[in-house]
């Protein structure tokens, strides 16, 4: 695909979560937008958003369990981009009227001590490398309408990425056992799924190992004291105004978001 359409394709998503407007997928309109040059379309909005004054702040994995997998018929897992734009600090709730589509969805978070840099990185060194551990939410808000797209799209459009939050002063990873930390998830007090670290590549350090041997592929690293989210653990769950998602989690606490 030519330089000038990686361009077009990324203004047309900047366009479209600036004016809260969702569109068709971006696959149908740019017909050889093929996974390489979606990649240039997401980093092509994100050196948009450094020009703007943003930061990146870490690195995100999405699609890596079976639930969002299902959910969204895309069968393989991709990374994006964290922007200091994105965090959304404890206890504030989510601004509903800045949004198209708003998701929550429970996630395990790494914060690095060192950088990992792929390729052969393992679960083992991965998670040698992490400082701390945490549990969040991610709001994701799909630029396409009904969250209806193909993996370049989804790619293209820094898979979904709108905010995050995470819960407390985090736990260092030694004494967990992360494939058997569970998360409860509920909406306005009542239980609506269940999932374990498991969910997430069998491991979440085994999601964190895909993503720096993924970007490596790409000509990068993950540098010390990035955020990492390693994916939805369950599908995500619509917000609304007044209502109230919660996470709670085995060791890393509990996250409560709310929406007005
Ligand atoms: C894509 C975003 C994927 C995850 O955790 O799997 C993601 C979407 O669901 O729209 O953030
Ligand atoms: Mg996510």
């Amino acid at each position: 695909m030519s330089i000038d359409g990686i361009a077009s394709a990324a203004e047309a998503l900047r366009e479209a979560e600036a004016s809260r407007t969702p569109r068709g997928r971006i696959t149908e309109e740019w017909t050889g937008l093929d996974l390489e040059a979606a990649y240039a379309v997401q980093r092509a909005n994100i050196e948009a958003r450094i020009a703007a004054g943003e930061r990146v702040i870490g690195v995100k994995l999405g699609l890596t369990s079976r639930a969002k997998q299902q959910r969204l018929g895309i069968d393989s897992p991709l990374t994006a981009v964290l922007s200091d734009a994105y965090v959304l600090p404890a206890d504030q709730p989510v601004a509903l009227d800045r949004l198209i589509q708003p998701r929550a969805e429970p996630e395990i978070v790494f914060v690095m001590r060192d950088a990992l840099r792929g390729p052969g990185v393992t679960a083992a060194t991965a998670l040698a490398a992490v400082d701390r551990v945490y549990g969040g939410f991610e709001v994701i808000d799909s630029r396409f309408e009904g969250y209806d797209f193909a993996l370049p799209d989804v790619v293209a459009d820094n898979a979904s990425s709108a905010l995050f939050t995470i819960a407390g002063v985090g736990v260092a990873p030694e004494g967990l056992d992360l494939a058997l930390e569970a998360v409860v998830l509920s909406v306005d007090g009542e239980v609506v799924d269940t999932a374990t670290g498991a969910a997430v590549q069998g491991h979440p350090a085994e999601a964190l190992a895909l993503a720096a041997n993924a970007l490596a592929a790409r000509g990068e690293e993950i540098p010390a004291g990035s955020i990492v989210l390693t994916g939805g653990l369950t599908d995500a769950v619509p917000l609304r105004a007044g209502g109230v998602v919660s996470a709670e989690f085995t060791h890393l606490g509990s996250v409560h978001l709310t929406a007005e």
